[in-house]
């Protein structure tokens, strides 16, 4: 395939990131990364790409005056810009409606304007929770059932998507992932606030019991599905993204402390999430049958090994936002 040059909304944050350098080590493609710069994203995440394949536009996407020229002159738009952390939308919820539904509308007019192939990224959430001890699983057409702020919005824009593509002929596809760790994941999420607090010596905090079931993915293997999405996807369809790796959220953190040195029991239990989703799981057959994708972190030991080892040499990184987090976490006694 020939070199294009892609527009990636999000480019500064985990996946976005994650995605460049995939994009950039795998193709002859260069990128505009268009991101906000909000508390989530990090210049630092692409400092280490070569600048002439790769550059930054620091803006909102959904501004409408920076949006239309990056898209005029792009050949594809991959979508990751969100705000993405759900007990932030239980707390604020405005900036989710906001990035989340008008960001995407914003992007959609101007792919409609352009014609430019359209890919956005969304998650699993939009399907709501699953019973645990089931053997049901997600697939592309269970029904939207979302419980937070975070995952209502996200649902939003997945169905905008759907509409521009059937009402306007929009180029479009959608992947639904479901968790993902890895390097440069904001130390609000699960495994790396539980990871730095164990290097400050802070006991890792579980929500109520521990029992909800996270189906966990590399975020390599996310943007390697992205990419593939993108080359071979039908356009109209729905790609779920998966990776087989259910885990409840106790044995994540018996896995870290017991990586890291400690007891497994040394941790404690917090106040639950309001409307916590008790499972997630990915039926990804139809990506790995129709488009022949397969997950190269098949070994959830050693991937979490490899963040552990990530999050121990790269301080710099993370100690910015490690204080304030926590201080966040411990108002609402988490
Ligand atoms: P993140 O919070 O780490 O990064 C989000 C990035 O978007 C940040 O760089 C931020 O600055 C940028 N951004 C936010 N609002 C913006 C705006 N209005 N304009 C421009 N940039 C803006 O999130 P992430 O975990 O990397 O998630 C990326 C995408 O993947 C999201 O769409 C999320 O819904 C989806 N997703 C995440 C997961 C997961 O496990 N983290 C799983 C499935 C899908
Ligand atoms: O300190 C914690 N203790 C804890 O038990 C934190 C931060 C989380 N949890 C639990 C809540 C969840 O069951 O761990 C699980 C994972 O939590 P998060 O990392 O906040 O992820 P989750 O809410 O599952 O959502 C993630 O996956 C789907 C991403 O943040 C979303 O952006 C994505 O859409």
């Amino acid at each position: 395939m020939s070199a294009r040059h892609l527009l990636v909304t999000g480019g500064a944050g985990f996946i976005g990131s994650a995605f460049v350098h995939h994009v950039i080590e795998r193709t002859e493609d260069t990128v505009t990364v268009l991101d906000k710069l909000t508390y989530a994203g990090h210049r630092a995440s692409l400092e280490d790409l070569p600048a002439s394949r790769v550059r930054l536009v620091v803006g909102d996407v959904a501004d409408a005056a920076v949006v239309d020229p990056l898209v005029a002159s792009a050949d594809a738009v991959v979508h990751f810009a969100a705000e993405s952390h759900n007990d932030n939308s239980l707390h604020d919820p405005g900036p989710f409606l906001q990035s989340n539904l008008i960001g995407t509308f914003t992007l959609l007019e101007a792919v409609r304007r352009h014609g430019t192939r359209f890919h956005h990224i969304s998650t699993d959430e939009v399907y709501g929770d699953l019973a645990l001890d089931t053997p049901e699983r997600f697939t592309e057409f269970t029904p939207y059932n979302p419980s937070s702020p975070y995952s209502a919005t996200k649902a939003g824009s997945d169905l905008l998507v759907r509409a521009w593509v059937r009402s306007f002929g929009v180029a479009a596809t959608i992947s639904n992932c479901s968790n993902n760790y890895g390097p440069r994941q904001h130390v609000e999420k699960f495994i790396p606030r539980q990871i730095t607090n164990l290097i400050d010596g802070i006991r890792p905090r579980l929500y109520g019991a521990g029992l909800n079931v996270r189906d966990w993915i590399h975020a390599e293997d996310h943007s390697s599905a992205v990419l593939r999405i993108l080359e071979a996807g039908e356009i109209g369809r729905t790609y779920l993204i998966g990776a087989d790796g259910e885990k409840n959220n106790k044995q994540v953190v018996e896995l870290i402390l017991t990586m890291m040195g400690r007891d497994s029991d040394d941790y404690d239990h917090v106040a639950d999430r309001p409307g916590h989703d008790l499972r997630y799981a990915i039926d990804a057959a139809p990506l790995r049958d129709e488009l022949q994708w397969s997950p190269r972190f098949r070994d959830f030991e050693a991937g979490l090994a490899a963040t552990i080892l990530w999050y121990r040499e790269n301080e710099d990184w993370w100690r910015p936002q490690k204080a304030a987090t926590e201080a966040k976490y411990q108002a609402v006694g988490q």
